[in-house]
């Protein structure tokens, strides 16, 4: 059997190379998005199970204005850059996605697993992990030939905990729907870092020019307790801003909701915000909305600087697969856990633990 992983900007542009290189009976091991140079790729896995036939060499590749591959799916229109067109991809995805878990499923064969995982795995699905997610932990498995279930959830939801030590020097823009909880989770981060630095300068930034509410809460707060508070509403002032995170102080910048898929990725770039190594934005989700708004959110938001996944409102939802679904979709770490309203004791830095817990025993961080 050969075994061979393609990139591409959509799943059909890697189907479209499968079936150029390995022709028509390669078979799908599976799939995931990846990150490449900020940029969020296609990655799959397909096999030919002829292992006699020699691989097909591949054609040409013609360089796109863009810079990508090429490829444009079937039916999609391409931007003048050469990418595919948002929506276009998103229902093609969509599409191809089903079609392929339909083909995939009768290949999960859970009897394949010892007693324990085959119970954790059907638990993960009445939790609400979706099942393309059930299906790269069940290939991980059995790629590794594991004996548990941990080390391949680990794979697929990585955690990098929202502190200094991890993130250093990085100033950091929450970025969500609005209501998720982002004012919330600034206004934590930026307390601890005033408690672990009390000489260092913290400076909370609104950028949402549009809500006098929201800037007067924020600014509130800032005045009670001793934070520096700003407001950014161009370029300009985000430069000014950024430099001083530069010079050293801690950063954290409160973005406005916004709408249409793509949206932040414009907003990014009317703010200058584009190329600025040291930001990095927080998408902050919760697991009280539904799957496709969630996925939906993921669109909107993605945007060069996003790096993470902060999850708030733990405490008011019934189940946790959500976050084993966006870890998937989106192949961001999960940073931080948001479960309570309270301003002190609301929010833990993400754990491997911490996740488990909530996934496997409904257990909140702290409980
Ligand atoms: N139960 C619970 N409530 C939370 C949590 N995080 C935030 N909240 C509450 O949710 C509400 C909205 O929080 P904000 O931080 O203002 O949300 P936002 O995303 O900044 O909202 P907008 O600025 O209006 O877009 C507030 O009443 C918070 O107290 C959480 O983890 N659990
Ligand atoms: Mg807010």
């Amino acid at each position: 059997m050969r075994v061979k992983t393609f990139r591409g900007e959509s799943m059909a542009a890697c189907l479209g190379q499968i079936r150029q290189e390995l022709g028509k009976e390669a078979v799908i091991l599976g799939s995931q998005s990846v990150r490449e140079d900020g940029r969020s790729l296609c990655e799959v896995m397909a096999a030919l199970e002829q292992p006699d036939s020699p691989l097909r060499p591949a054609p040409p590749k013609t360089a796109s204005p863009g810079g990508g591959n090429g490829n444009v799916p079937a039916g999609g229109q391409a931007k003048g850059n050469g990418q595919p067109a948002t929506g276009d991809w998103n229902r093609e995805w969509g599409e191809i996605k089903g079609h392929l878990l339909a083909l995939l499923r009768p290949r999960m064969d859970f009897s394949a697993l010892s007693p324990r995982q085959r119970l954790a795995l059907e638990y993960l699905e009445r939790e609400g992990v979706d099942e393309a997610s059930v299906l790269a932990v069940f290939r991980s498995i059995m790629d590794r030939g594991e004996d548990t279930v941990i080390p391949a959830l680990s794979r697929l939801v990585r955690v990098k905990p929202l502190t200094e030590a991890e993130w250093p020097g990085a100033a950091h823009m929450f970025v969500g729907p609005s209501g998720v909880g982002k004012t919330s989770v600034l206004l934590r981060l930026a307390l601890a870092a005033r408690a672990a630095d009390p000489g260092r300068r913290v400076v909370v930034v609104n950028a949402d020019s549009g809500r006098g509410k929201g800037r007067l809460l924020l600014r509130h707060y800032a005045e009670l307790s001793g934070l520096t508070y700003a407001e950014a509403d161009g370029p300009e002032d985000f430069r000014r801003i950024l430099d001083e995170a530069d010079a050293g102080a801690a950063v954290f910048i409160d973005t406005p909701s916004l709408r249409g898929e793509g949206a932040m990725d414009g907003w990014c770039a009317s703010m200058g915000l584009t190329g600025r190594e040291r930001l990095r934005a927080h998408l902050v989700l919760s697991p009280l909305f539904a799957a496709n708004q969630l996925e939906h959110s993921l669109r909107v938001y993605r945007c060069p600087p996003l790096s993470s996944l902060v999850w708030t409102k733990l405490d008011e939802a019934c189940n946790y697969g959500s976050l084993v679904n966006m870890a998937h979709a989106s192949s961001l770490p999960v940073s931080a856990l948001g479960h309570g309203p309270e301003l002190t004791q609301g929010m833990t830095p993400a754990s491997g633990k911490a996740v488990w817990k909530l996934l496997f025993k409904h257990q909140l961080p702290g409980e």
